[in-house]
């Protein structure tokens, strides 16, 4: 019997929130406060849910954020045209579309057109190219989340087996990406399967960290899992009034150094660093108007 120590990703996210503030209040004093535009298209309540924790983690900075919400019906026209108001305006920083867009619009369309200096979640090819070639600028926030929790906890990445359930362009793909990258916090060596891989439990049983990124509710199980492994779930389900990983808890409890629990483990964690890079964009915006006034 293992003694698994639980993450606590909201007391880390805390931390986070920490360091940010002098930042913040830095722009502040200078005349220049960090602006977040959030849009939000249709009624999806988990979207409008995630769109009020993002508002409330502004306020609690300091930072403005300016809420567009769109109805269901939006076309992708008038979206876009939002979006080439936002990335001319001065006091928007970062720009953030909700996802999931209703099923007419097409989600590249509109996050090809966000301004890369504005792209606060890093899903602009441009910035996931940079953080390709190893040279990134804004990184996807529930990755940088991850890699966060590893490092504030502790827990070494560098020449472990990290495998990777899932492969979206929003977690898995970029996490592999990360973790690959010959950088501190990383060089470890990366497997990405998904649940359509054959023998999923072989890949799984292997990895030192297990990041669990599939989106489907308690997949994966302690018989999948290797004795003392560290279980990082991404996963938000809501099953019946619950809300549940992708990890079925506890089967895998008893087995694990460490896990994060959901909710109250990534989830914060990815608001947390959407805060940070909406600062940092804010930085990067007010340096470059430093350097046109010279
Ligand atoms: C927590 C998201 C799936 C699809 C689109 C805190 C959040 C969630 C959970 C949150 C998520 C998930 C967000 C907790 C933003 C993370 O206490 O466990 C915060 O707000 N998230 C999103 O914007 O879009 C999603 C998951």
């Amino acid at each position: 019997m293992t003694f698994p120590q639980l993450i606590d990703g909201k007391a880390i996210a805390a931390q986070i929130y920490e360091e940010l503030r002098p930042r913040v209040a830095s722009l502040v004093a200078q005349g220049f406060q960090p602006g977040l535009a959030v849009i939000l298209v249709g009624e999806n309540p988990a979207s409008q849910v995630y769109v009020r924790n993002k508002e409330r983690a502004c306020e609690k900075l300091g930072i403005r954020s300016f809420r567009y919400h769109l109805p269901e019906k939006t076309d992708l026209g008038e979206l876009l045209s939002l979006i080439d108001t936002l990335n001319a305006c001065a006091e928007v920083h970062g720009i953030l579309v909700q996802l999931p867009l209703p099923p007419h619009i097409e989600e590249r369309n509109v996050l090809y057109r966000i301004s890369p200096e504005k792209d606060v979640d890093g899903f602009h090819p441009y910035n996931l190219g940079r953080l390709m070639v190893g040279d990134p600028v804004f990184l996807p926030c529930t990755p940088w989340g991850i890699q966060e929790l590893l490092r504030r906890s502790g827990i070494e990445v560098e020449g472990k087996h990290v495998v990777i359930v899932g492969r979206s362009n929003i977690v898995g793909k970029p996490l592999a990406m990360m973790f690959v990258q010959k950088a501190k916090g990383a060089n470890a060596t990366v497997s990405i399967c998904h649940t359509r891989t054959p023998d999923l439990a072989e890949h799984t049983k292997r990895a030192d960290i297990l990041v669990a990124a599939c989106g489907s509710p308690r997949v994966i199980t302690g018989n999948m899992v290797k004795e003392g492994a560290v279980v990082i779930d991404v996963g938000i389900n809501r099953v019946g009034e619950k809300l549940v990983g992708d990890v079925d808890f506890d089967s895998v409890v008893g087995k694990v150094s460490y896990i994060t629990p959901v909710p109250g483990g990534v989830g914060p964690m990815t608001v947390a660093m959407l805060m940070a890079n909406t600062v940092k964009a804010a930085e990067r915006f007010f340096a470059r108007a430093g350097e046109r006034k010279q």
